[in-house]
Parts: structure tokens; sequence; C-alpha cells
């Protein structure tokens, strides 16, 4: 009986320093706030009350929201400017915003987003800069530009697009504007004839993020 009350006694004294140690929150940041990437930049760093309204740009880190909150960004590189950090950007050089917070349309039902961007196929890359569209081989090719063609002119809302005639037509709204397919849209393909889709970073797709999510 003593022996165990030694041991107990033993134990107590060995867990009381951990058991009064203050509870810390992993995901708090130096200043006390969400930092969920602990990069040390807040998600809501300009203390608005809503975290994402206010990223940093321009190589600022202070007072404004962490460009990407689901990667370490503690620079907040951000090269096109879109308000979206390079490490989770799905077009890092073309400004392709996260939907529903800097002004764009309000996101449709049938369009997916990765990182809160539109990303209607889901590989990743941005549609603003995805003309990919049958997504195979290395480059945007005449197949691609072919698909591109044969939307011209219809609802971007529509099953009615590419080469089969049955594709969702809002992977071929590269400019993310008008309801129809464009002159634009079209334009826009055909800059990355014989070049690669993207580019994007290594983490896309992300889960969705921003006002546009479902
Ligand atoms: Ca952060
Ligand atoms: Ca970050
Ligand atoms: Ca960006
Ligand atoms: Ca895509």
């Amino acid at each position: 009986m003593r022996r165990m009350l030694v041991l107990l006694t033993v134990g107590f004294f060995l867990a009381a320093p951990v058991a009064l140690l203050p509870v810390t929150d992993a995901m708090a940041g130096p200043q006390g706030c969400v930092d969920t990437d602990e990069d040390g930049i807040c998600d809501d760093g300009d203390e608005s009350g809503t975290a994402g309204d206010n990223p940093c740009q321009g190589g600022n880190d202070a007072n404004c929201d962490d460009n990407c909150v689901s990667v370490g960004n503690a620079d907040q590189a951000d090269d096109d400017n879109d308000g979206v950090g390079q490490v989770c950007d799905n077009c890092t050089n073309k400004a392709n915003p996260v939907l529903g917070t800097l002004g764009q349309s309000a996101r449709e039902s049938f369009q997916t987003a990765t990182g809160g961007q539109l990303d209607s196929d889901g590989d990743g890359f941005g549609n603003q800069c995805d003309p990919n569209f049958d997504n195979t081989g290395q480059v945007v090719g005449g197949t691609d530009l072919a698909a591109a063609t044969a939307s011209f002119n219809k609802d971007r809302s529509g099953t009615n697009c590419g080469s089969s005639g049955s594709d969702r037509c809002e992977k071929f709204d590269l400019d993310n504007s008008g309801q129809v397919i464009g002159g634009l849209d079209l334009s826009a393909a055909t800059a990355f004839f014989n070049q690669p889709e993207g580019p994007k970073c290594d983490a896309c797709p992300l889960a969705c993020e921003g006002d546009g999510c479902p």
C-alpha cells in the first residue's frame, strides 16, 4: 500500500507541471490571430472580420490578409497581382482572382473552383490559362483550337460545346466575361498554341476557398 502511495505521489508531481502549462492554440499566430498555415501572416491580417477580403499584394505583408491561407508563404509573393499568392494560384501568370472577393461575377452552379478560382475541369489549371481543352498532349494544339472554334457564339451555360458538340461550355469562356464564347476567348486560346497550359501552383488543385465556393 505504501509503495502504491509513493508511486501515486511521484506521478502527481511529474504530471503537474504539464497540466499547469497554458493551453496553446496551434493555429494562433504571433499576434494571437488565426494563422491557419502558421506562416506568420494572419488569415485576417487587417482585422476587418473577414479573412481574404484584403489580400496582401505588392509584396506587402502587414495589415493585410494572407493571400494563401492553406500554404505557408511568408513572402506573400503574387506575380500577377490578383490577390492570390504564387503558392496557391492556379494561373500564376494571369490575373484570375478568387471568385466573389474582387468583383467577379458569382460562381455558377455548374462551375467548379479550386482555391476559390474557377477551374471548370478540375485539373488544377485555372480556366484562364487552360486552353488544353481535351487534356491531352504537352501543349495546346490544333484539336484544342478546333474545339474552341466549334464553341464560338455558344452560351457559356450550355452543354453543346467542343468538337463533339456535347462538352460543357464554361471552360471555353477563357476571359470569364460575357454570356457567350466570343472572339476574345478564341484569341486567348490561340495565344497558347504550341505552348503548355498554365503555369499553376505546385499544390494545385486546392480545395475551394472564398466566397464563390459551394
Ligand atoms: Ca498564414
Ligand atoms: Ca500563407
Ligand atoms: Ca497571383
Ligand atoms: Ca482547368
